[in-house]
Order: C-alpha cells, then sequence, then structure tokens
C-alpha cells in the first residue's frame, strides 16, 4: 500500500507526539507531506482537522484526519506493510499500549510540569514526581531490555520506543534549563543504555531535533506565557 496513499502530517518540529509519527512513518517507508504547525497562530486546517483537541500531530489520509499520536501510530502500524511497530504477540501488544498510556498519563504530564512550575518548591515537586515515574518505566522494563533486547521492540525500535524516545531531547533540554536528570545511569542504567542506543538510531537521528530547538522553544512559550 505504501506510496499509493495521500498522506498529510500537521507537526511541530519540537512537539514528541508529532515526532511518534514522523518516526513510524519513517520505520514503514511511507513518504508524506509534512507541514510545520505555528502554534500561536494555528492553521484553519489544524482547527478544522483537529476541532476536539486544537492539537498536532494529526495525520490527514486520504482527505480524512486522524488525531491523538498513540491513535496515529497504531493506524500507521495497521495501515502499512513493512515492519511491525507494535509487537505481534496480543499480550506484548497490551503490555506495550498500556506503558505507552502511563507514559502519557504520568510521565508527560509531570516532566511538563518541571517545565511550566512558576516556584522553585513547585518545580522540585515536579522533579521528585517525574523522577519516581521514571523508576517505575525502569523497574516495569527491566525485564524487557534485560533480555538481552536492544530495544522494547526487539531489535530495531517499535511502539514504546518510539512513544518514550520521542521525548529524550526534552529531557536533555530539561536537565540543561533546570538541572534535572530524569534518565541517568546511576539511578536508570538500563533505560540510561536504551537511550543512548534510540540516539544513534537511523529514524531518530531523521526526525529527533537537538535539545537547543526544545531550549529555544521553552524560552519562547515562557516569554508568551508572561507577555499575557
Ligand atoms: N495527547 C496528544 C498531545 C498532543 C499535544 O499536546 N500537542 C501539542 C504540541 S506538543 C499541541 O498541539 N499544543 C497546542 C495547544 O495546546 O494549543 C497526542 O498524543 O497527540
Amino acid at each position: 500500500m505504501a506510496g499509493k496513499e495521500d498522506l498529510k502530517l500537521l507537526g511541530l518540529v519540537v512537539s514528541p507526539f508529532a515526532i511518534r509519527v514522523r518516526m513510524a512513518l519513517g520505520i514503514k517507508g511511507v513518504s508524506y507531506e509534512y507541514v510545520e504547525e505555528d502554534m500561536f497562530n494555528k492553521s484553519d486546517l489544524l482547527l478544522a482537522s483537529n476541532p476536539v483537541h486544537k492539537k498536532v500531530p494529526v495525520l490527514i489520509h486520504n482527505g480524512k484526519p486522524v488525531c491523538e499520536s498513540l491513535v496515529i501510530v497504531q493506524y500507521v502500524d495497521e495501515l502499512f506493510a513493512g515492519p511491525p511497530i507494535l509487537p505481534a504477540d496480543p499480550y506484548e501488544r497490551a503490555t506495550a499500549r498500556f506503558w505507552a498510556a502511563f507514559v502519557d498519563d504520568k510521565l508527560t504530564p509531570a516532566w511538563i510540569g518541571i517545565l511550566k512550575a512558576e516556584t522553585e518548591d513547585e518545580r522540585a515537586e515536579k522533579a521528585t514526581e517525574t523522577l519516581a515515574v521514571i523508576r517505575q518505566v525502569e523497574e516495569a522494563l527491566a525485564n524487557t531490555l534485560a533480555d538481552g533486547r536492544a530495544f522494547f521492540g526487539g531489535d530495531s525500535i517499535g511502539y514504546l520506543d518510539v512513544v518514550l524516545g520521542s521525548c529524550l531531547f526534552w529531557f536533555d533540554a530539561l536537565r540543561r534549563m533546570r538541572g534535572v536528570e530524569i534518565i541517568d545511569s546511576g539511578r536508570t542504567p538500563l533505560l540510561a543504555a536504551w537511550a543512548e542506543r534510540f540516539r544513534e538510531n537511523a529514524e531518530a537521528k531523521g526526525v529527533v531535533p537537538g535539545a537547543d530547538e526544545a531550549v529555544q522553544y521553552a524560552n519562547k512559550l515562557a516569554a508568551a506565557a508572561a507577555a499575557k
């Protein structure tokens, strides 16, 4: 099916959620039109395509929008042949989906909270929360990675790699901006080694920006919030 579809992705270079989708499309070897959105001036196409959340990413497939990064990555996996993104085994699929939801429900709000905290106390509280959550990920996934697998997906990048790996450059930015080390070889050795492998992966290298871009974007968001 690859190549015959009309695919347009509304994204944002520094959005971990959009990066997930770009990685998924890259894994499948599918070409698509990429449209960078301006979050300070959302396009009519974005507002019409995702009227519920008004957020990127949105994948527009033959004119029909699909929203929410986890949903889109699964859609891409189901739609296209090529290397599988979700595990084949139903139990492993369920487990990967469970942890992907955990990343989005627990980890993401915690680390974004460090970024948005307005006081030192709030920042410290969010940092403690983030470290507790990442420790849970390290412990729960230790078996998978200790198994000798390079990635959660096995020898190559899969669903959970894409979901968590897309956040790594923001973790680097947070270390620089706030001095918080979310993944480190002392506390989370398996995740630290996995993160190194993820960074070296060709699919990731193609779409994951450097921490500099995240720092710049965070500063832009802070300036916009202060101006309100
Ligand atoms: N749960 C959504 C989150 C998407 C999201 O938060 N996107 C941000 C960019 S990183 C956005 O579009 N923000 C615009 C806004 O909040 O107005 C997903 O997984 O796709």
